[in-house]
């Protein structure tokens, strides 16, 4: 932690507040709860917005039909009112970390339909009030801008889920920013043309959607290209806003000096784009220490702007000067 006097002051989150931009991280369950004193610390100190890596997953949240176990995202949710940092919600309808009980399961179409409402009007009943914005649909659209036919719900639903979800999730909580999220959803692509397709006719169609999330898992080298501010406009001419929602960006390992500099000028230009464009960027975890790269990518990790030691890296410098730079303009 001596490391960690070397970085810039003040924090990313005071810096990002005179900006009346929302900075964040994604929070893991096992240093939470046991409350690693550094990993806390950190997440304290330089973020105003947290979001729940896995704790507020089906899986993690409902072990058994009908219970649930708040103990991890109550956690969460009381760490960040102490702090004062918002929190989105991660994330309600999604074909992953689906509890056994549910995935192993045949379900007329009016048994899914039950459980999905009962699962998200549980959840986001639960915390209103607390959670500003909720990722209430995740990852509904393919590589090719098709459905995701082969997921749970769209097996048991067809397309009609997406917008039902958001409607649940909308009466539980009339406050609460509703979003689509997704990956490989900033460029301009089969998949983010479908994505504006389904936005786009949620909204005509009066559906509660608020947002669009990029989750933005990055590989080295990634820049900023007139296709994502072209896709970033005519996402926000529908009245959408847009949030970077899970950046990180990947490195083969052990990464070099220059690497890491590559990797800092990534985290630049999303958020200088993040600056002009978005609510809010998170990234997925702070730290190289707990990061989902590493056992899903073999090969390649140190995606995050903190080392495993909760060293700044100089991804976490250019954050911390391009908020500083965008925070003095805004008070010249
Ligand atoms: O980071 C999460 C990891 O710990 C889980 O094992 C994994 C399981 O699917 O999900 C990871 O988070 C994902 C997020 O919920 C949705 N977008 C992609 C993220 C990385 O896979």
């Amino acid at each position: 932690m001596d490391d960690h006097a070397q970085a810039p002051r003040p924090p990313l989150r005071a810096l990002a507040e005179r900006c009346h931009f929302a900075i964040g991280a994604a929070v893991a369950t096992q240093p939470l709860l046991n409350g690693e004193p550094d990993y806390c610390a950190l997440l304290a100190r330089e973020f105003n917005v947290l979001v729940a890596e896995n704790m507020m997953k089906w899986d993690a949240l409902s072990p058994a039909p009908e219970q649930y176990d708040w103990t991890a995202s109550d956690a969460l949710v009381a760490f960040a009112a102490k702090h004062a940092q918002r929190l989105r919600g991660h994330t309600l309808v999604w074909h992953n970390q689906l509890p056994a009980w549910l995935r192993d399961r045949s379900l007329s179409r009016t048994e899914a339909l039950r459980l999905l409402e009962t699962h998200i009007k549980t959840v986001v009943g639960r915390y209103r009030g607390q959670v500003w914005a909720w990722d209430v649909v995740n990852e509904a659209i393919d590589d090719s801008g098709d459905y995701r036919r082969t997921s749970f719900w769209f097996r048991h639903l067809g397309p009609d889920y997406i917008a039902l979800a958001f409607q649940w999730a909308h009466e539980a909580d009339p406050d609460a920013l509703l979003y689509y999220n997704d990956y490989s959803a900033e460029g301009i692509s089969p998949k983010s043309d479908a994505i504006y397709r389904l936005v786009r006719d949620l909204k005509a169609q009066g559906v509660p959607i608020h947002g669009v999330g990029w989750q933005m898992h990055l590989i080295e080298g990634w820049r900023l290209e007139d296709q994502h501010l072209r896709n970033a406009e005519r996402l926000r001419a529908l009245g959408l806003e847009l949030s970077i929602t899970e950046l990180d960006v990947r490195l083969t390992l052990p990464p070099s000096p220059a690497q890491l500099d590559g990797q800092a000028e990534s985290y630049r230009q999303a958020l200088s784009f993040a600056l002009d464009h978005c609510r809010a960027l998170l990234t997925w975890g702070f730290s190289d220490r707990y990061s989902w790269i590493p056992s899903f990518q073999p090969g390649t990790g140190a995606a995050l702007p903190f080392d495993e030691a909760y060293a700044p890296k100089p991804a976490y410098h250019a954050l911390w000067q391009t908020l500083a730079a965008r925070a003095g303009q805004l008070h010249a």
